[in-house]
């Protein structure tokens, strides 16, 4: 089989490929957690039944993880902290980045496409951030030359670059943002270069993954600020489907520059290319909670649960959707 664009990626296939369906159980098993919780209101209840659900199967795994991307610190929260090890403690030495509940505002208001998310990469691979720090992030699909667009250029310079290569006019070009008041200058820019702006509530980690998947999901490019391990999840899942993202930290106070700097990151103003953010080789797992444009949500029918979940590999450069039937 002659492999192109996996080719750019291309490194050695460090983790062995059955892992990919164990990550499939985890983020199953958060996301059924989760999915009793959706649209009740209450973020914390579901965001905490996701979390034990992912550790109660993260530890039946045959590997060594160590969480870099987790719920917090080790003394602020139980379970999936940075540091944690995690697994069944035999096997390789991986990092595991996670989001449980990634989007809990839409699963607690049952909005489309919050999901459970992990990643696993070699040891090390993995940029390590804390969930307190935001991105900013710019993402486009593959196909594209290496370095179209730039996180530090304008929203103008970056979609203009875009729909020139796209051969479109920029009223045919559609940017997704967060929707947040400190995103207002970013999307009266973009609307007054005529693009479509598609603006979602929370979720970015999908936001990015929609750019890289424009014929399915009409979106060309992502743009805007948004929580730095979720750009590193991003990132990762990114590895996989192709595609470009950058990313530059947003370490605003002197304790933010001090945390980073602790988690080992030297230069505060560096730019982060996707294999900066993940490298390696990089498994990707996300299970739909709520119904979503990227996954279906959780179904609870009589006799069964059904999920639906997205499983990736960059080495292979493979996506897999799995469908399965959990019986009552
Ligand atoms: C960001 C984004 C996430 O929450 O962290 C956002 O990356 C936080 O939003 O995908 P605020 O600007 O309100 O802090 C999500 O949308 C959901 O976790
Ligand atoms: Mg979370
Ligand atoms: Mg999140």
């Amino acid at each position: 089989m002659k492999l192109t664009k996996a080719d750019a990626n291309r490194t050695p296939a460090h983790i062995d490929r059955s892992l990919t369906l164990e990550l499939v159980r985890v983020t199953e098993h958060g996301a059924i957690a989760a999915a009793y919780w959706r649209g009740k209101g209450n973020e914390k209840a579901a965001d905490e039944a996701a979390v034990e659900a992912m550790c109660a199967e993260l530890g039946k795994v045959p590997i060594r993880g160590r969480i870099v991307i987790g719920e917090g610190e080790r003394d602020e929260v139980e379970a999936l902290y940075i540091g944690e090890e995690v697994g069944a403690g035999s096997g390789a030495e991986v990092d595991i980045a996670v989001d449980p509940l990634e989007g809990v505002t839409l699963c607690a208001k049952n909005q489309p496409d919050s999901i459970c998310v992990l990643a696993l990469a070699e040891r090390g691979r993995l940029l390590n951030v804390a969930r307190n720090i935001y991105m900013h992030k710019i993402a486009i699909g593959p196909g594209y030359p290496d370095g179209l667009v730039h996180v530090d250029r304008t929203a103008t310079e970056n979609v203009s670059a875009l729909a020139e290569a796209k051969g479109v006019p920029l009223s045919e070009v559609t940017a997704c943002v967060l929707d947040r008041p400190r995103h207002a200058a970013l999307i009266d820019e973009l609307r007054s270069c005529g693009v479509a702006v598609k603006l979602i509530s929370d979720g970015d980690i999908a936001g990015v993954i929609h750019a890289a998947q424009t014929e399915d999901t009409g979106i060309d490019i992502y743009l805007g600020s948004g929580g730095a391990p979720e750009g590193v999840l991003a990132a990762a899942a990114l590895r996989c489907t192709g595609g470009q993202m950058q990313g530059k930290l947003i370490l605003d106070t002197s304790e933010k520059r001090d945390r980073a700097r602790r988690m080992g990151i030297e230069d505060p103003a560096r730019i982060y290319e996707v294999t900066d953010l993940a490298a390696g080789d990089v498994l990707f797992a996300a299970t739909g909670v709520t119904d979503g444009n990227m996954l279906p949500g959780v179904k609870l029918r009589r006799d069964c649960v059904e999920t639906s979940t997205i499983v990736m590999r960059s080495w292979s450069q493979t996506m897999r959707w799995v469908n399965a039937r959990h019986m009552r």
